[in-house]
């Protein structure tokens, strides 16, 4: 009878033992915010230039951006309604597009700033960014980030900068999806954990290797073949405020832009991204802030579902509406998974029974 005891208590400790032992932490968290088709007008003036037959209908117009983190990699992707394939075979798997995606993360830093590196407008100061990721075509061995070089660039506020490389910060295309994918090692930057709390303003607008800031110039004329047409869709008393910034160096070089932010989370209109980069003044020299000032006042219903199962796996689903007197077409999904498998009492329990079992077989021992 004690054999038969101590048998069943060694049965029970040999089959806890293995589930004692593994701690098993997952976690993926997932920014999906959707942007307007149509917009890739920068001011809402901007036409495509005509140079080779290249620049496609919708090949700077923004659809989509994700972030997410996969494994040791913040990914992050830019979807376009048109990549329009590689027609200057780009190592990276575009030609045409030049991508900046400013990151402020929610994480306080020594260094901020506002500049958009030739962009030609400013960051307001509470969105100042810490990174600085530029997804460029790629040309060159060994070449240089931009805009000295034509690689790929993660920039640091403090001027730092990372060129893409493999394993580390590499840069592609995604033909199928026509997206742009950047992938960045965690090794590289903070507070990864928090993407959802981030503040994140992304530019698509035409890349030029022949450019000294690798960005196509903007011309007044209504149309243009190796430069962007600014009056393309101007009315005949903007065009001459708009001559004048290209003047003075403020017009954006800019032809769609997305914000994702706690102010703006399901992005924004294309009103307000022709708004905002119009408030520029060329007399004064100033240049536009995006998000523009003063903040304009909104309704914001927020809808909320919650699901949770006994599993401990989290599905957080955040479905927000935003009704502004602008029609908003965008949306955005913030899902965060979640799975915490916690072995500590399991772990315990084996450890006890262990102690129990040997106990007792001392006992019969020594009996
Ligand atoms: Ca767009």
């Amino acid at each position: 009878m004690k054999r038969l005891s101590l048998l069943v208590l060694t049965l029970i400790i040999v089959a806890l033992l293995p589930i004692a032992i593994p701690i098993h932490v997952a976690k993926a968290q997932t920014i999906s915010v959707s942007d307007p088709t149509g917009d890739d007008r920068g001011i809402g003036t901007y036409g495509y230039p005509s140079g080779g037959g290249v620049f496609k209908d919708g090949v700077f117009d923004i659809t989509k951006f994700e972030a997410t983190v996969e494994g040791d990699y913040l990914v992050l992707r830019v979807y376009l309604r048109n990549l329009g394939d590689n027609p200057w075979n780009g190592p990276n798997g575009w030609s045409l597009q030049y991508v900046a995606i400013f990151i402020r993360t929610s994480a306080p830093q020594p260094i901020e700033r506002v500049d958009t590196m030739g962009l030609n407008f400013l960051l307001r100061p509470d969105y100042a960014w810490h990174y600085l990721v530029i997804l460029a075509p790629g040309w060159g061995e060994p070449g240089a980030p931009v805009p000295a070089g034509e690689k790929s660039a993660l920039y640091y506020a403090n001027g730092t900068v990372v060129m893409q490389k493999p394993g580390l910060f590499e840069a592609k295309a995604l033909p199928d999806e026509n997206a742009i994918e950047a992938r960045i090692s965690k090794s590289l930057i903070t507070d990864v954990e928090n993407i959802a709390k981030w503040r994140i303003v992304v530019v698509v607008t035409s890349y030029d290797g022949y450019d000294p800031v690798k960005i196509r110039s903007l011309t007044a004329a209504p149309s243009g073949e190796w430069q962007i047409p600014a009056t393309a869709y101007a009315k005949p008393e903007q065009t001459s405020k708009i001559a004048m910034a290209i003047a003075k160096h403020v017009a954006p070089r800019v032809m769609d832009l997305l914000v994702y932010s706690d102010e703006y989370p399901n992005g924004i209109t294309a009103e307000q991204q022709y708004q905002w980069l119009s408030s520029f003044d060329p007399d004064k020299g100033l240049p536009a802030v995006v998000p523009s000032l003063p903040i304009t006042t909104q309704t914001v219903t927020v809808e909320k579902t919650v699901t949770q199962a006994v599993t401990q796996t989290v599905i957080q689903t955040q479905t927000l509406i935003q009704t502004t007197t602008q029609t908003v077409v965008s949306t955005a999904t913030v899902t965060t998974t979640q799975t915490v498998t916690d072995w500590t009492m399991a772990g315990v329990l084996g450890v006890v029974l262990l102690l129990i079992g040997i106990a007792i077989g001392y006992t019969i021992k020594r009996k």
